[in-house]
């Protein structure tokens, strides 16, 4: 059996051949969000069933794709769709491709998902920037012997949503005429959505928005050194909030509303995070 490193080197190694240049900055689309990757100029798409040791996906609405190419002239690597680890993947298995975009070179994480809104000040189909997360899924993705390679066994997680990214999605928003939020992504494991009490009891804890991805993936790259910006779409309000049930379409749907808005906050974007 191989270690973690060298699969995570062979899966970068087959995607390094098939593209002749190497991402500065990767994307991670949530549910509902994948249609961003469209935007992508001059695409070679890998699904990622061809990826050596690549986990599959098994929602609907995470299409499995891995989209190299620019925006704006600035390399970038797309992940439409990301596996959680309510489908029973392991923490390994949830944040390889992580693991797999920090070798290939990327500086820059731009990590997304459909989020419930525990803080009543935003409205479903905010788009929110992560300030900071709590991790209540009960284990952590660099749980295990520690390989030096990837980074230090002891690592620093309190700049972990870079201070200097999420001002630059401030501003740019606010270029675009609307006011960018910021809140405490806390995440769960699902796959149920949280009951009412545990949502009274997030918002004492100081969570903002809640949702069952995202923290994982942010732990693996700042163990590897990777600068973040986290953004949530609040894609219902979560339990409790208002007098009405959950719904997974319900989620995807606002997703796709918001879809444009997205779009061109992510596009603005990119230019300006190449050049921090
Ligand atoms: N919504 C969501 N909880 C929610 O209420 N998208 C994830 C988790």
């Amino acid at each position: 059996m191989t270690d973690l490193y060298s699969q995570a080197q062979s899966a970068a190694e087959y995607i390094r051949s098939k593209v002749s240049f190497r991402p500065e900055i990767a994307i991670i689309l949530g549910s509902g969000l994948g249609n961003f990757a469209s935007q992508v100029e001059n695409p070679t798409i890998i699904p990622y069933a061809d990826i050596p040791n690549f986990p599959q996906s098994t929602v609907v609405g995470h299409s499995g794709k891995l989209v190299l190419g620019t925006i704006a002239g600035i390399p970038i690597a797309v992940m439409q769709g990301r596996v959680h680890a309510y489908e029973g993947y392991s923490m390994a298995q949830v944040t390889f491709p992580t693991r797999v975009l920090a070798l290939l070179g990327v500086q820059q994480l731009i990590v997304t998902n459909a989020a419930g809104g525990i803080n009543t000040r935003y409205g479903q189909g905010a788009i929110v920037v992560i300030s900071d997360h709590i991790n209540l899924t009960g284990t952590n993705a660099a749980l295990g012997t520690n390989d030096p390679r990837f980074g230090q066994r002891f690592f620093d997680m309190s700049a972990a949503y870079s201070p200097a990214l999420r001002k630059l999605a401030i501003a740019e928003a606010g270029k675009q005429g609307w006011t960018l939020d910021e809140g405490v992504y806390l995440a769960v494991l699902g796959p149920s959505y949280e009951t009412p009490a545990e949502i009274r009891a997030f918002r004492t804890l100081g969570a903002d928005l809640v949702g069952m991805s995202t923290v994982h993936e942010v732990i693996v790259a700042r163990h590897m050194g990777i600068e973040i910006l986290g953004l949530s779409v609040v894609t219902n309000m979560a339990a409790g909030v208002l007098d009405e049930p959950i719904n997974h379409e319900e989620v995807m749907e606002i997703g796709r509303r918001i879809e444009d808005q997205f779009t061109t906050l992510l596009t603005a974007l990119i230019p300006q995070l190449a050049i921090q």
